[in-house]
């Protein structure tokens, strides 16, 4: 398998293990991957790290290699699988973060936008060079860059195929943060920072964003308002509140 999931103080590390292939995503990969997110999500971890094995990339994208001389419907079919793992990405109850090493291409771009955040080395390359292969992103591109970046920078970044370095990327947000050496380290540092927190009360504030975004402000309002009083009848909560009150840090316990 060329793929590889360590649990490290409650945080899951999932590493794309094939850098012959600068860690392209093989069909076996993407099943790979689909059952490695399904232990992560029965682990107990509270945050997932995605890395690309070796110092050249995070994840090359598809395997160019399988893309040719396939029926129609095996296309369909597996642009939907991979559609379908990266869904399965993107639900995770746990937030994820993507720590993009070097190059992340077509898929492998798409695989960091399935993730809640993303950190850049400063050697991150992030690109869906599709169009130059006469495609489109299958995995997801066309719709979360947009919703990401914006339309204007998304349609330009999807034409021209051209790449965006870690400085860019984190000035028009397609990444959280650029990260120092060691850079596994500073990743870990990053989960810590929401890790020790209640995790319903962080699924509360990802749904409440979520789902806000995909419709109007009025109801993304209403839905604020039925989280966030659902959130107030949590055993967290209410020990959150008692903690501050009582001068003594918070015990959270997921309730
Ligand atoms: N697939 C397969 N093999 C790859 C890939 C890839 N995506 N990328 C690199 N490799 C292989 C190379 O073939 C090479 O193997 P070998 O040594 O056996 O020839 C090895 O990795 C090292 O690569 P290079 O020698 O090319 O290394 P360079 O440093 O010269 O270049 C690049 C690095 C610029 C990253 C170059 O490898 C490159 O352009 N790779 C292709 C990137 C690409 O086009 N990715 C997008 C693919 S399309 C896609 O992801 C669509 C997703 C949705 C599809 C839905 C389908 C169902």
């Amino acid at each position: 398998m060329s793929i590889n999931l360590v649990i490290e103080n409650n945080v899951a590390i999932l590493t794309i293990d094939r850098p012959e292939a600068l860690n392209a995503l093989s069909f076996a990969l993407i099943e790979d991957v689909g059952r490695k997110l399904a232990e992560v999500a029965a682990s107990g971890a509270r945050a997932l790290i995605i890395v690309g094995a070796g110092t050249k990339a995070f994840c090359a994208g598809a395997d160019v290699k399988e893309l040719i001389g396939r029926t129609l419907s095996e296309e369909k079919c597996a642009t939907r699988r991979g559609q379908n793992v990266f869904a399965q990405l993107d639900g995770l109850l746990i937030p994820s973060i993507a720590l993009v090493n070097g190059y992340a291409l077509g898929g492998g771009s798409e695989l960091a936008l399935a993730c809640t955040f993303r950190l850049a080395t400063p050697s991150a390359k992030f690109a869906l060079p599709e169009i130059k292969l006469g495609l489109i992103p299958g995995y997801g591109g066309t719709q979360r860059l947009p919703r990401l970046i914006g339309e204007a920078r998304a349609t330009e970044i999807i034409l021209s195929g051209r790449t965006v370095g870690a400085q860019e990327a984190l000035s028009i947000g397609l990444v959280n943060r650029i990260v120092e050496s060691p850079y596994m380290m500073s990743a870990l540092s990053f989960a810590a920072e929401f890790t020790g927190y209640s995790l319903t009360a962080s699924q509360f504030a990802r749904q409440a964003i979520r789902r806000g975004l995909a419709t109007t402000i009025s109801e993304g309002l209403e839905i604020e308002a039925d989280l966030s009083t659902l959130a107030y009848r949590t055993g967290d909560a209410q020990e959150g509140l008692q903690a501050f009150l009582d001068k003594r840090p918070p015990r959270f316990l997921d309730r």
